[in-house]
């Protein structure tokens, strides 16, 4: 549930902001709201991508900001993404929506880096990160970017049945294995004609933009698994994508994508 309403929020949040993007110019706007307008704000971002892996412990959570004034404060809270509480100040308790002010480098600068440790156990956490300029601009990286904390930071390995170039009749029952030095979570694949260069979609009949299968495997599941999924394709040359998650979110694809036929 508190997922939903996060994600409900995040929504209502979008909607907001492409609503006043496209709001048109109102000759009663106050001249305040028109400055506001014209005031650049600051733009943030972060060391990290979204899904990264950190091992547990003292974690440095870090990026840049910059504006065309100096930049006040960096504000950061993280929150716990399976019990949806947030980080409290002594680093240890979880609760109501706090924030943690991030170390900037250079203050007195417009563009300056940020830092904030904290210490994390494993789990599944966001980070909402908020900057605000001493001309009263805001800014914050959107959405929250998504991390994990655990000790598993080797990402699986995953392959295929079937040579480069092999031929099926369909059914097509698409094949491999997959390992993971601790446990995967899932295994999706997707199908490619190679003469249109479109997806199977997930009715499994039509063609479009890039789609993924989830294979048999699906859930947390041991560090071994055979892995399959069973199409029917019409007759004509095809690309096999496949992508193995563990659990801490680590993920590898299987390069280069495997061509196969299926014939008549
Ligand atoms: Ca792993």
């Amino acid at each position: 549930m508190a997922t939903i309403l996060r994600h409900s929020f995040l929504l209502v949040a979008a909607v907001a902001l492409v609503a006043g993007a496209t709001t048109p110019s109102d000759a009663s706007q106050s001249d305040a709201s028109q400055s506001d307008a014209s005031q650049s704000d600051p733009v943030l971002t972060a060391d990290f991508e979204h899904g990264d892996n950190f091992p547990p412990g003292t974690i440095t959570l870090s990026g840049t900001v910059s504006d065309d004034a100096p930049v006040l404060s960096v504000r950061v809270a993280i929150r716990d993404r399976i019990s949806g509480a947030w980080l409290q100040d002594s680093m240890a308790g979880w609760g109501g929506f706090n924030r943690f002010d991030a170390v900037l480098a250079d203050p007195t600068s417009p563009t300056t880096s940020w830092t904030l440790n904290v210490e994390l156990n494993e789990g599944t956490y966001a980070m909402s990160v908020r900057a605000r300029a001493q001309d009263g601009g805001w800014g914050h990286i959107s959405p929250w970017l998504r991390f994990d904390v655990g000790d598993d930071v080797t990402p699986p390995q995953i392959d295929a049945d079937f040579a480069r170039g092999a031929q099926f009749t369909s059914p097509v029952r698409l094949s491999g294995n997959a390992t993971d030095d601790q446990s995967l979570v899932r295994i999706r694949i997707a199908i490619r004609d190679r003469s249109t260069g479109l997806w199977l979609q997930p009715d499994r009949v039509t063609w479009g933009d890039f789609n993924r299968f989830h294979t048999n495997i699906f859930g947390r599941a041991a560090g071994d698994l055979d892995w399959s999924l069973t199409v029917d394709l019409p007759t004509g040359d095809y690309a096999l994508s496949a992508r193995a998650t563990d659990s801490q979110g680590n993920e590898t694809s299987l390069k280069p994508w495997r061509h196969f036929s299926v014939v008549p």
